[in-house]
């Protein structure tokens, strides 16, 4: 029979107010008079999705019928946030929507805060993996993402007395209105056991994994709107779940919890997200979650591609799989025995499909964020891949010494085991050999890759690593965080930059102009009475809205140096205090951001701030000239307030250890003036709004490396730099902290005796840039002419560039 496709939906807002009111009644089970605000929130969100769901259904039976190659993004990140005003805006039925609610009596932009933000990442990473979700649906690339359902995302941060406590997060509280539970699409996964050989019919050998444990990957299906609605896409979500979910010989023998153990084990697989930023959690915890969601995808995978295909000769042609960071490296081992073990290929054949199927992407230069596994512990868990990536090393290495001539110190760095110390799988290593594509992530962390980590590799496959510098998405960094200084642009230019954000270039006119200044001035003005209003009703503090704010926000960490920032607040601080007649410019500095859990002195960081902020905040001598806040609990919703709301833009990490950042994009576009060092994608922001409209300092990359390897004297740089020794000697002496007065003291100490990151050699150039920094705010016209110009140049950081970068030079898809 001839199956009707259901009738196009009307997007009138009396059509959608009688659907809401419909959904509330059948899907809920609400009457309208009883309805509470989390009711309307999730009928609204059934309403508007019926509507993606059309959209959805065509995207998919497109790529059916044209067979274009579909990309697969594997993430076990990605940072979400609330994705109602994202749906809502991209489906281009943001009006309707209001319109529908106030109809109703119900302000869209209360049930729409009301949403939980899903934070089912860490930070840089998982929030690019959301971003180019985004983009590709935005761009037409056929996509899918893929990664885990964790039933806790990241932790919510308080503060104690300073201190900061996690305390567990629960998105998944009122049900998930987006997400299609797909029972039909569900995969075993295996772990431990034992590995069987048997000959073929053609007497080769042939290996069967036989796993003493299993779970089941079910998916949960997010669709994932682009711009305008043009495509949607599908985040893929896997879950474990038990293969007998209650094991009823022991619960009628009233073993009432061991009965549920299996149950409970694996639910446990995907139930958090590890909350460690740029270090791998050395668990066998993560490993398992590793495996878990690239084994499960890679079948999912693989069934689609059957169901079009005859056989996989054509993978490489109809897939690409793009590894976001090592997470999902043991892909290269699962895919590898996928084709082999179970659909019959032989090694060699299986080897050179997944090598041109993988691409992998480098997020990170710490040596201690390389992933390595123990071997017993691989070898316990995943027999089979370990024989496999024995099997890989051996062929890589003779390539190695065969063809190139390596020698034994290159044929050690090359390997995929570590026998440097307990022998250890080498997961970077891994992703590399099994990848055609490696990137980084801005231009000086792609080059800095192939000077260090990736050395050898690089030698030896020197065309394989590339750059793609990193973007963020114009819809959500500006047109729905900051909806004030979108319709300015578009009074001013036109709406050409909705569509392509690199449009916005003919702001550049606007720069010196006094009327468009002031209006951009207004906005700013009103993006940070919102987050005044935010900061007081949250931490009770009132800040005032025409000082400068100065914001950081981002994970908590040595590198990222909120240290030095704070340091330089004390230094103001004594500067303010010693010369009161001074015209000083009114600041706040704001700082949000978690610390790993584990992450001692990232924490010690947060209450220094803490500390601080409480006694410049109550000291009358500073008069309200400077203010230091902490924000509690940053997240994807918060950033969306502050980023607009900022003046100043921190991004002062180290030289050489931010791969790119993301945050000092956002930034940028929303109109803040910059103040970094040459790191990571600062030196393309720098390349491109113009050396005038950024303020940069400090040491570079290579600097930072001689200094390092030459032994600075960090002791002899504070002793001449009187600012500096006042403000360490005063955190060290317990100024900050008269409850317990040695608390900074090895924090600082740390400065004294090896200063890793920099904070005392960088501290002079970075307090004169803070100087001129005031200068400049203190001429309003060249304070805008800067900022405007900032906005208008930063449209070549959207991802929808970075995406179609990666499409057609990695993917060539889409
Ligand atoms: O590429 C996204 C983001 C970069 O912007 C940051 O500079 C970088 O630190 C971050 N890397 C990580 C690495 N974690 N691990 N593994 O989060 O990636």
């Amino acid at each position: 029979p001839t199956i009707p496709s259901p009738a196009p939906r009307s997007s009138r807002p009396e059509i959608l107010a009688e659907e809401i009111i419909e959904r509330l009644t059948y899907r809920i089970g609400k009457d309208a008079k009883v309805a509470k605000p989390h009711d309307w929130l999730t009928a609204t969100i059934l309403v508007v999705r019926d509507r993606i769901i059309d959209k959805w259904m065509e995207s998919t039976r497109k790529v059916y019928a044209t067979g274009d190659k579909r990309v697969y993004y594997l993430s076990l990140e990605f940072l979400i946030g609330r994705l109602m005003r994202d749906a809502v805006t991209n489906m281009g039925l943001m009006e309707q929507v209001r319109d529908a609610l106030a109809s109703l009596g119900v302000d869209v932009n209360v049930i729409a805060g009301l949403e939980p933000d899903a934070a089912l990442g860490n930070g840089g990473l998982g929030r690019l993996a959301a971003c180019f979700m985004e983009s590709m649906a935005t761009v037409e690339v056929p996509a899918y993402g893929y990664g885990i359902r964790y039933v806790h995302g990241l932790f919510r941060q308080q503060l104690a007395d300073g201190w900061q406590v996690e305390l567990p997060e629960s998105w998944l509280a009122h049900g998930n209105p987006w997400e299609f539970e797909r029972r039909e699409s569900a995969y075993e996964i295996g772990y431990g056991g034992t590995v069987d050989v048997a000959n073929d019919a053609e007497g080769e050998p042939r290996y069967v994994w036989k796993p003493a444990e299993r779970v089941i990957a079910a998916a949960f299906d997010t669709p994932v709107v682009g711009w305008r609605g043009k495509r949607v896409n599908t985040l893929r979500l896997w879950s474990a779940q038990p293969i007998d979910p209650i094991l009823l010989d022991a619960f009628n023998a009233g073993d009432h919890i061991g009965a549920l153990r299996e149950s409970n084990k694996a639910e446990s697989l995907t139930r958090v997200l590890y909350p460690a930023d740029a270090t791998p959690a050395g668990q066998e915890l993560r490993l398992r979650q590793e495996f878990f969601f690239s084994s499960a995808s890679l079948q999912d995978i693989l069934r689609r591609h059957l169901q079009q295909y005859d056989d996989f000769t054509s993978l490489p042609d109809k897939v690409a799989i793009q590894l976001n960071d090592t997470h999902p490296a043991v892909s290269v081992a699962e895919l590898t025995r996928l084709l082999c073990d179970v659909h019959g290929m032989d090694f060699e054949q299986a080897f050179d499909i997944v090598r041109r199927t993988i691409s992998y992407t480098n997020h990170t230069l710490l040596p201690e964020a390389l992933e390595t596994w123990p071997i017993p512990l691989f070898e316990r868990l995943l027999p089979r891949h370990m024989q496999l990536i024995y099997a890989i090393n051996a062929k890589i290495l003779l390539e190695a010494r065969r063809e190139k001539n390596f020698s034994d110190t290159e044929i050690r760095a090359i390997s995929l085991i570590d026998e440097s110390g307990d022998r250890r799988v080498r997961m970077g290593n891994l992703a590399f050999v099994g990848s055609h594509s490696i990137n980084g992530v801005s231009a000086l962390h792609t080059e800095l890759m192939k000077v260090t980590v990736f050395a050898d590799l690089h030698k030896l496959y020197p065309n394989r690593i590339n750059n793609k510098t990193n973007g963020i998405t114009p819809r959500r960094w500006l047109q729905q965080c900051n909806p004030g200084l979108t319709s300015l642009i578009r009074e001013a230019i036109g709406e050409e930059f909705m569509d392509d954000a690199e449009k916005l270039k003919p702001l550049e006119k606007f720069a010196t102009d006094p009327s468009f200044q002031e209006k951009f001035g207004s906005v700013k003005r009103a993006n940070k009475v919102a987050l005044s209003n935010l900061v007081a009703s949250r931490m009770g503090v009132k800040l005032d809205p025409s000082a400068m704010f100065d914001i950081q926000i981002k994970r908590i960490h040595e590198y990222k140096r909120q240290l030095l920032n704070v340091v330089e607040a004390v230094a103001l601080y004594d500067q303010i205090r010693s010369h009161p007649e001074l015209d000083w410019v009114p600041r706040v500095k704001l700082f949000a951001g978690k610390a790993a859990p584990s992450y001692h002195n990232a924490k010690l960081i947060i209450k220094l701030i803490n500390d601080v902020a409480r006694t410049i905040n109550n000291d009358p001598a500073v008069r309200g000239l400077l203010k230091v806040v902490f924000v509690p609990n940053y997240n994807v919703s918060l950033a969306e307030v502050m980023v607009p709301a900022a003046d100043l833009s921190e991004q002062i990490s180290t030289a050489g250890m931010e791969a790119s950042g993301t945050g000092n994009m956002k930034f940028g576009l929303n109109g803040a003036l910059t103040i970094g060092t040459l790191d990571g994608a600062n030196v393309e922001m720098r390349d491109n709004v113009g050396a005038d409209n950024i303020v940069i300092f400090g040491l570079r990359a290579d600097e930072v490396a001689d200094a390092r390897t030459d032994g600075h004297n960090p002791r002899a740089i504070i002793e001449s730099s009187r600012e500096l020794s006042q403000a360490l000697a005063s955190i060290a002496g317990g100024v900050f902290s008269p409850d317990d007065r040695n608390r900074y003291a090895q924090l600082i100490d740390g400065i004294y005796s090896h200063d890793w990151f920099m904070v005392a050699a960088d501290f002079d150039a970075y307090a004169a840039a803070q100087r001129d920094v005031d200068q400049i705010w203190n001429k309003p016209s060249s304070w805008y002419a800067k900022t405007i110009n900032n906005t208008a140049r930063m449209g070549w950081f959207s991802s929808d560039r970075t995406i179609r970068q990666y499409a057609d030079e990695i993917w060539r898809a889409g």
